[in-house]
């Protein structure tokens, strides 16, 4: 820690004046690292968990960084006890995985007023200053929203009907923020588009399988699905386990699944038809924000907002191979 480093030479330098002997071997290799603060949102998908995992590779001892890694299972009010005992513990760094947009600005004045920058990764926030973070390092949710829906409206072209089911993740995140309006923003647009349902998949597979299950006990006819909007991998499977055990044939010639993430295992369905588009969202966020740390280390601002090159995946684009590539 590098506060720490200064205070040991300061003492150091005392002491040699009065003469005492200063401790050659010291600390001063543990003292010489870089502490940055993490406080990830939990581990809620097949996405967090490669995120978190592409930090941890990072931030490590070899490369110069001691990461306190918190995880807030899922609540806003663990990340800002994590984000207080940060600022106690006087990190040279903060990264924030924000589970939602609001409720920020407070603990991240407290931050700016202990002199500690905040990089935000993967989600936003909505603060009133800016200023209160020095980068937004993620994906652009609502381009990724934006390319699923062209590509419904590609796989309708006549003017049919198209009865959708959304199933979105937790609210008032950006990635539901994003993906959401593009969705909205599209059922408006197309009279043949018909919104049939609104549900809360919260990102998880688990939470999926039951609303998901519970609303197609409630439908009448199976026919009356045709595409599922799943705003991550991990509602797409719940959607899909749901759906095939009430009956229903996912793929092209039944109920189009669309789900945003890209992991491995969605692309496999994806190959084998289940899924009919998988939006990709880039997880690999580290070498980033360490590249962003790294700038801000030697006295440069760092470019505000970061957004990553993200693809589209149909069966068409996909092989085993590049299944097998894929690190995530
Ligand atoms: O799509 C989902 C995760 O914010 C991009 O959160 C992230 C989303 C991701 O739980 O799988």
């Amino acid at each position: 820690m590098r506060r720490a480093l200064l205070a040991a030479l300061l003492a150091l330098s005392l002491c040699s004046a009065c003469g005492a002997k200063p401790n050659p071997q010291g600390d001063s290799a543990e003292e010489d690292l870089i502490v940055v603060g993490m406080s990830q949102v939990g581990a809620e998908s097949d996405w967090r968990v490669a995120n978190s995992e592409s930090m941890k590779a990072v931030f490590t001892e070899e490369n110069g960084y001691r990461l306190l890694f918190d995880d807030a299972r899922q609540k806003q009010e663990n990340q800002i006890t994590a984000i207080r005992k940060f600022i106690q513990q006087q990190v040279d760094y903060i990264v924030l995985m924000p589970i939602s947009e609001s409720g920020w600005d407070s603990v991240l004045q407290e931050a700016r007023e202990a002199g500690i920058p905040v990089i935000l990764v993967d989600r936003m926030v909505d603060v009133e200053d800016e200023s209160l973070y020095s980068a937004h390092i993620g994906s652009d949710f609502l381009r990724e929203g934006t390319a699923a829906v062209d590509w419904i409206e590609s796989a309708y072209p006549d003017g049919e009907p198209v009865r959708i089911v959304h199933i979105h993740g937790t609210l008032g995140s950006t990635a539901q923020l994003g993906r959401t309006a593009a969705l909205e923003e599209a059922v408006a647009c197309h009279e043949n588009w018909e919104l049939l349902a609104r549900l809360d998949g919260d990102f998880t597979q688990a939470k999926t399988y039951e609303v998901m299950t519970e609303y197609l006990a409630r439908l009448s006819g199976r026919e009356d699905v045709d595409v599922v909007y799943c705003e991550n991998d991990n509602i797409a499977f719940g959607a899909l386990q749901a759906l095939e055990e009430g009956g229903y044939v996912c793929g092209s010639d039944g109920v189009n699944v669309v789900t945003f993430d890209a992991t491995r295992n969605a692309l496999l369905d994806c190959l084998n038809g289940r899924i009919s588009l998988a939006v990709e969202c880039n997880p690999l966020l580290g070498p980033l924000v360490e590249e962003t740390i790294q700038a801000m280390e030697m006295g440069r601002m760092p470019e505000k907002q970061q957004y990553v090159e993200e693809r589209v995946f149909t069966a068409a684009q996909l092989t085993t191979a590049l299944i097998e590539e894929r690190v995530y």
